[in-house]
């Protein structure tokens, strides 16, 4: 009988599997009838760089598998990295300091994902264009007729609402941010915020916040995607572009706006120092023997319990490192106001000020529960104990549950 449900269950998911398929299948033919030739072979760049049809094909795999799809997907994830230089994309800039664009530009060890950023089609970015002046904004004005309803606005820092939105005016016009956010974002296909500025508001937006600088989606209203970080890994971005690009809509968001496939568990679930953790084997100062050990970094202000991304995952660099596995703890920077929530950054939270319950969520100022901060609070009180000599682990000692955690 189990075995009956079993195979009605298989039958059920292999249907959603070949529906989403078709789903793709049609999406795909649409780009290649409705968007311009790819601007650039990718195999070809990819052999120019050193990259062989072997790599790409892993590289097919692993990305499949990280946008939580079957095997059979990997020859459409291959697909729409050919056709990535099609997506015409407008690329703008607001209150930041362009790390973002730095990060995915400038990678000393590019990966896949890196080249395929290299690729795309930029039809307006006011960092890396030749343009300036009348002839920018004409090229945004073109860039906007010309690819109405098609094109994906990235954005790239938040937007100050002070003075009317003049701490920031762009182009020979004087236009504030607020007007070209809303003219260019009414006639794209998506938006795209890339880093934690344009998603959350983030540094601009730090206490005092004078210019009273926020999030896109906050200061004008609408639905975006946010790559948070700061910066971002080129994973999460390109990903949700081949996203796009196979299915013909972004992939599932949690409640912040950012996609699940990337955001959904915490940088503590899979970080290399966990065992640590578990083991109350904490770095006390820095370059103690603990340090030298690689022990956790929770005491030295690690904020990877309250911090939902990939970093640990897929790291950066081609996956040559990550903060944590540099030496530093994790920061926060995926979370909404991480840099006034997460301070002090090399402390940890101070329990005194969780509170508990509600208070606690509204005090760190991301939607954790209680449960979750009390049980990080919990096991470093127990890991003091243990540094005590006593080596007694509280019977409370409940860690963290992922799906307790979870924002959505
Ligand atoms: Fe912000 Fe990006 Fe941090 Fe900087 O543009 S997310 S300050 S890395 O550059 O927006
Ligand atoms: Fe890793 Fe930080 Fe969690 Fe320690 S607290 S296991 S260093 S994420
Ligand atoms: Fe940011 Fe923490 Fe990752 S600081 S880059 S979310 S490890």
């Amino acid at each position: 009988m189990a075995k009956g449900h079993d195979s009605e269950y298989e039958k059920m998911i292999d249907k959603q599997y070949k529906d989403l398929m078709k789903r793709c299948q049609v999406h795909m033919e649409q780009i290649e009838r409705d968007l311009p030739e790819p601007k650039e072979d990718l195999h070809e760049i990819l052999k120019d760089r050193g990259f062989s049809r072997r790599d790409f094909i892993k590289w097919t795999s692993v990305t499949t598998a990280a946008l939580m799809l079957p095997p059979i997907f990997r020859p459409m994830v291959a697909k729409a990295a050919e056709n990535f230089s099609r997506l015409p994309i407008v690329w703008l800039h607001f209150a930041e300091c362009t790390g973002c664009s730095e990060a995915f530009l400038r990678s000393s060890y590019p990966n896949v994902d890196d080249i395929l950023l290299e690729t795309i089609s930029l039809e307006y970015h006011e960092t890396l264009m030749a343009a300036s002046g009348y002839q920018a904004e004409q090229n945004l004005e073109k860039a906007i007729y010309d690819f109405a309803g098609k094109f994906i606005c990235v954005i790239e820092g938040a937007l100050p609402r002070g003075l009317d939105g003049k701490y920031l005016t762009l182009g020979p016009k004087g236009k504030t941010g607020i007007e070209v956010a809303k003219e260019v974002t009414s006639k794209a296909a998506a938006v795209i915020c890339i880093g934690s500025c344009s998603a959350f508001g983030n540094i601009p937006a730090a206490k005092p916040n004078p210019t009273d600088a926020v999030g896109i989606s906050q200061a004008i209203g609408i639905k975006t995607v946010n790559i948070a970080g700061c910066p971002p890994n080129a994973v999460n971005f390109s990903g949700t572009l081949l996203h796009y690009l196979m299915f013909g809509s972004l992939p599932p968001l949690d409640s912040l706006g950012r996609p699940l496939w990337a955001y959904e568990k915490r940088i503590h679930d899979f970080c290399e120092r966990r065992p640590h953790y578990d083991a109350a084997e904490f770095v006390e100062e820095w370059g103690d023997e603990g340090a030298k050990k690689g022990w956790c970094l929770y005491k030295m202000g690690c904020k990877g319990p309250y911090t939902y991304a990939n970093c640990s995952k897929v790291r950066f660099n081609d996956g040559i490192s990550w903060p944590v596995m540099a030496g530093h703890g994790c920061i926060g920077c995926t979370e909404p106001a991480f840099w006034d929530t997460m301070a002090p950054l090399e402390k940890p939270i101070d329990e005194k000020t969780l509170g508990g319950g509600e208070r606690t969520i509204d005090n760190i100022g991301i939607a954790l529960t209680g449960a979750a901060v009390a049980g990080v609070a919990v096991h470093a009180v127990a890991s003091v104990i243990k540094f005590k000599g006593k080596n007694i682990i509280s019977k409370n000692d409940d860690r963290m549950n992922t799906k307790e955690a979870k924002h959505d």
